[in-house]
C-alpha cells in the first residue's frame, strides 16, 4: 500500500515511582532531559522523523507540565490536517482512570474511530532512542500479521522488566511473556533475549476487536504487554520488528543500535552521560534525525566569564544550555540546561543540572542530579559523602547518584 494511513499514539501516563523524586510533581514523559529536552521529546521526534503527523499523547498522571510543553513544542499547522494533540483520560468506560495501558486506548477509541487509519502504531514516551517507524510499518505490511512487536536485544539479567519475545525464523512471534523472571537466553546468544521495545503496530480492524474482547474480560489487567500482544501471540497473529534492522540517516556504528529505557535514577544518568560522550554513544549532532524541541526565546546565550581573582569560567566535556552563566567556575562533564548559574570557586562535575540550578561560592557538586531551580548554598558539598546526602533528606540511587528535589535550598 503506497502511503498508508496511520495514526500514531504515544503512552505518555505511565507515573515513573522509580523516577522519583525527578516525578514527584511531574509525569515521567515529561522529565527534563538533555539540557532543553524532556523525553517525550524523543518519541514524537521519531515519529515525525518517519512522517507520521497524526499523533495523539495519552497522558493522565501529573500532566500539567507534559500538556504545557506538548502544546508550546509541538503545536503543529492545521493547514495539512496535522496535530499532536494531549488527551487526558476520558473515562469513557466507567469513571475510573486508566487501568492499564490498553485501558487508555479503549477510553480513546472514539478518536480511532474518527481518525479512520489503516494502521496505528503504538508506542512508549519514556525512552531514548531513534527509530524509523515508517520501516516497521513496511514490514508489517509485508508480514500480513495483524500485529507486529518491536524486539531488541537485552541482557538476560534484565527480563523481569520487560516483555520477552521467542520467534520463529519467518518472523513470527511464538510465545510472548511480560516481565518473566525465569526467562532462557537466546539459542545463539544464552546471556541475551529478545525484548519488547513497548512499540506496537496494529491493523486497525484487528486492534479494534481485540479491545472489545479485552474490555469484556474480567481477568485481563487491560495492558498492552500483559493482555493485548498475547492476545495475538496465542493465536499466531503477531510478528516481531527486528531494531537491529531499521536505518537512520547520519547515525554512526556507535550509536545506531541505541535504545535505553531511561526508567531508573541510574538509567537516566547513565543516558544522560552518553549524551556528552566525547565520541557521542548518543550522538544529539546527527541533523538526518533531529530531536527536536523548543527553547525559551527569552533566554540569551551561554556566557563564560573571569570570576574573582580573574579566575576563568570553565567548561569541558559538557551540554551548556542557553541563559547560562559560568563565572569564575569550572565544570567539567557535566549538563547544564537552562539558565543555570555557577558562581566563584564553584565546581561541578559527572551531574545534571535542571534549569534555574544556582550553586553559590566554593559549592561543590558530584556525581549528582539537581532538580529545577534548586540553589546550593556558599561552600555546600553535594555527592561528595553520601551519607550526609541521605541524612538531609536527597535521595541516593542504587549506583550512589544523589538526586536534590525540585526548588530546594541546601545550606551549611
Ligand atoms: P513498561 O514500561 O513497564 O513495559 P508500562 O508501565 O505499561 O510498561 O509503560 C509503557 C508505556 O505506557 C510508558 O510510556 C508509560 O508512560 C505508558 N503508560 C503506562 N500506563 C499507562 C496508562 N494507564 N495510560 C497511558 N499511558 C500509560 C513496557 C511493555 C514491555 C516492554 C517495555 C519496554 O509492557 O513489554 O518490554 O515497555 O520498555
Amino acid at each position: 500500500m503506497s502511503n498508508p494511513k496511520v495514526l500514531a499514539i504515544i503512552l505518555a501516563g505511565g507515573e515513573g515511582k522509580r523516577l522519583m523524586p525527578l516525578t514527584e510533581d511531574r509525569a515521567k514523559p515529561a522529565v527534563p532531559f538533555g539540557g532543553h529536552y524532556r523525553l517525550i521529546d524523543f518519541a514524537l521526534s521519531n515519529v515525525v522523523n518517519s512522517g507520521y503527523n497524526r499523533v495523539i499523547v495519552l497522558t493522565q498522571y501529573k500532566s500539567h507540565s507534559l500538556d504545557r510543553h506538548i502544546a508550546t513544542a509541538w503545536h503543529m499547522s492545521n493547514i495539512l490536517g496535522n496535530y499532536v494533540a494531549p488527551v487526558p483520560a476520558q473515562q469513557r468506560t466507567g469513571k475510573h482512570w486508566y487501568m492499564g495501558s490498553a485501558d487508555a486506548i479503549y477510553q480513546s477509541l472514539n478518536i480511532i474511530n474518527d481518525e479512520d487509519p489503516d494502521y496505528v502504531l503504538i508506542i512508549g514516551a519514556d525512552n531514548i532512542y531513534r527509530m524509523d517507524f515508517s520501516q516497521m510499518i513496511d514490514t508489517h505490511i509485508a508480514s500480513g500479521f495483524p500485529a507486529t512487536v518491536a524486539g531488541i536485544r537485552q541482557p538476560l539479567s534484565l527480563s523481569s522488566s520487560f516483555g520477552v519475545i521467542e520467534a520463529d525464523e519467518s518472523g513470527k512471534i511464538t510465545a510472548f511473556r511480560e516481565k518473566p523472571t525465569d526467562a532462557v537466553g537466546l539459542p545463539d546468544a544464552p546471556d541475551q533475549i529478545l525484548a519488547s521495545m513497548g512499540n506496537y503496530v496494529f491493523t486497525t480492524d484487528a486492534l479494534l476487536d481485540a479491545m472489545a474482547q479485552d474490555a469484556k474480560n474480567e481477568e485481563s489487567n487491560h495492558d498492552m504487554g500483559g493482555d493485548i500482544v498475547p492476545f495475538f501471540v496465542e493465536r499466531g497473529e503477531a510478528g516481531c520488528y527486528d531494531f537491529i534492522k531499521n536505518e537512520i540517516p547520519g547515525s554512526t556504528p556507535r550509536d545506531r543500535d541505541y535504545w535505553r529505557d531511561v526508567g531508573t535514577i541510574d538509567a537516566y544518568f547513565e543516558a544522560s552521560m552518553d549524551l556528552i560522550a566525547v565520541h557521542p554513544i548518543f550522538n544529539l549532532y546527527n541533523p538526518g534525525w533531529p530531536i527536536m524541541t523548543t527553547t525559551d526565546g527569552r533566554m540569551p546565550p551561554a556566557k563564560f566569564v573571569y570570576g574573582d581573582d580573574s579566575r576563568m569560567g570553565h567548561a569541558i566535556d559538557s551540554f551548556v544550555s542557553n541563559g547560562v552563566i559560568i563565572s569564575g567556575a569550572r565544570c567539567v562533564h557535566s549538563i547544564l540546561s537552562p539558565g543555570v548559574r555557577l558562581n566563584s570557586w564553584s565546581h561541578v562535575s559527572d551531574s545534571v543540572l535542571m534549569n534555574g540550578v544556582v550553586l553559590a561560592r566554593r559549592a561543590r557538586v558530584d556525581r549528582a542530579i539537581l532538580d529545577k531551580n534548586v540553589y546550593v548554598g556558599e561552600g555546600v558539598s553535594i555527592g561528595v559523602d553520601l551519607e550526609e546526602d541521605r541524612r538531609r533528606g536527597f535521595t541516593v540511587s542504587p549506583g550512589g547518584i544523589t538526586v536534590v528535589p525540585k526548588g530546594w535550598r541546601v545550606e551549611n
